[in-house]
């Protein structure tokens, strides 16, 4: 007799295969939430046990002058804009400084595309050259692929010899934006004038060439079809099984305020549906992120029952989603992160931005708090 539709996709999740596209499909649609949420679950406990990652990290956002200008990008602005901003490397190490970044172990570093006139080269570069010097101990994950291609044409070079300059200059890991949904219908329509979805991936395959492992994302909840999406989850999938060079999966809910394209928040039960549907599908990421600044803290908390095993970190000041009506707070200590974590019966291990330096999180000084 030939396997039911679950069992099949439970033979190849708990065993690696391939899931079909109409199967990561019916993940995304049809499929019982429970029986879901619990094969998501076991995957996650086969990986990690009840451990749950955290990291004492920062978010920054270096200019939000961008050329792109996607309609579902709340963050943007024109050059002319009176809330348009853009930071040199050195007011960026100094507000670090002056706020006691020193126990980060993970900038996260994402800005936008500025016109030629604004960026040349030598300032991304000298943005990682800046907190390398400054901040010896924290590993730098910087710039999207949609950035890294914009950066190279500004270098004048081929992505290949400026991610590897950059890493030169101290980029040890790339974060997963820009992603959006990759087939061109969904792009036409929100981000026409960033690079393709093929674009994004050959970046990322480059950059798994040469030794920088990357995070992925995919923004969901607006124009796009569960096929659309079954799609780009295989294509991830499928990058993976060739280079082995992604660390983390974030699936992104679409924020509907202060854009261009509107539309409503996803649902609870939607995100839940996404998250447990790409820790199925992306069996053979190692991490997925409940990324609590799109979520808030609770249902983030939930998500390490349905797939996530990663709670992302500290954060500090998160400007995308805020601006996109996100109501999350704009950062938290660790030790509330910690307590949210054994809130929910889990164990909170303190990582780097490579998964390394791995210890279990005890309070020093600071108490944890329950969620
Ligand atoms: O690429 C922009 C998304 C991304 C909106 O790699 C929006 O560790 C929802 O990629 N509604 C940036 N989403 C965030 C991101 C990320 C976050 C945390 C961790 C990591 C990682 C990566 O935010 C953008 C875009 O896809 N975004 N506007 C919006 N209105």
């Amino acid at each position: 007799m030939p396997d039911s539709r679950e069992a099949s996709i439970e033979r190849k999740a708990l065993s690696g295969g391939r899931l079909t596209q109409a199967e990561v499909a019916f993940l995304l649609t049809d499929a019982d939430l429970h029986w879901l949420g619990g094969l998501a679950h076991e995957i996650r406990t086969k990986l990690h046990g009840d451990s749950t990652y955290v990291v004492a990290n920062r978010h920054i956002n270096y200019t939000n002058i961008c050329q792109n200008r996607c309609l579902f990008c709340s963050f943007s602005a024109d050059a002319t804009d009176d809330d348009a901003y853009f930071f040199q490397p050195d007011e960026i190490v100094q507000s670090l400084k002056a706020e006691g970044a020193e126990d980060v172990r993970e900038f996260h570093i994402v800005g936008a595309i500025p016109p030629r006139e604004l960026a040349e080269y030598a300032y991304f570069r000298g943005i990682l050259a800046a907190l390398r010097a400054a901040f010896p101990e924290a590993q730098l994950k910087a710039f999207t692929a949609v950035e890294i291609a914009w950066i190279a044409q500004l270098a004048g070079k081929s992505v290949r010899e400026t991610l590897a300059d950059l890493k030169s200059a101290g980029l040890d890991a790339m974060p997963g934006g820009g992603a959006e949904v990759f087939a061109e219908e969904v792009r036409s329509r929100i981000c026409p004038d960033k690079i393709s979805g093929d674009e994004w991936l050959s970046v990322h395959r480059t950059a798994h060439e040469l030794g920088i492992p990357t995070n992925a994302t995919m923004l969901y909840g607006h124009v796009e079809t569960p096929n659309q999406k079954a799609e780009h989850l295989l294509k991830l999938y499928d990058l993976q099984e060739e280079t082995g060079g992604f660390q983390a999966f974030i699936p992104l809910a679409y924020h509907p305020v202060g854009n261009r394209l509107g539309g409503e928040f996803t649902t609870g039960v939607e995100d839940l549906r996404h998250v447990a549907a790409s820790r199925v599908a992306l069996h053979n990421f190692p991490h997925i992120k409940a990324y609590w600044v799109e979520y808030g803290l609770k249902l983030a908390q939930v998500m390490l029952f349905w797939g996530a095993d990663d709670a992302d970190g500290t954060v500090g000041r998160e400007l995308i989603y805020h601006a996109a009506g996100a109501g999350a707070p704009k950062g938290v200590t660790i030790g509330e992160l910690a307590g949210i974590i054994r809130g929910a019966g889990l164990k909170p291990i303190m990582r780097d931005a490579l998964y390394r330096d791995m210890r279990e999180y005890e309070p020093v000084g600071e108490d944890a708090q329950e969620v």
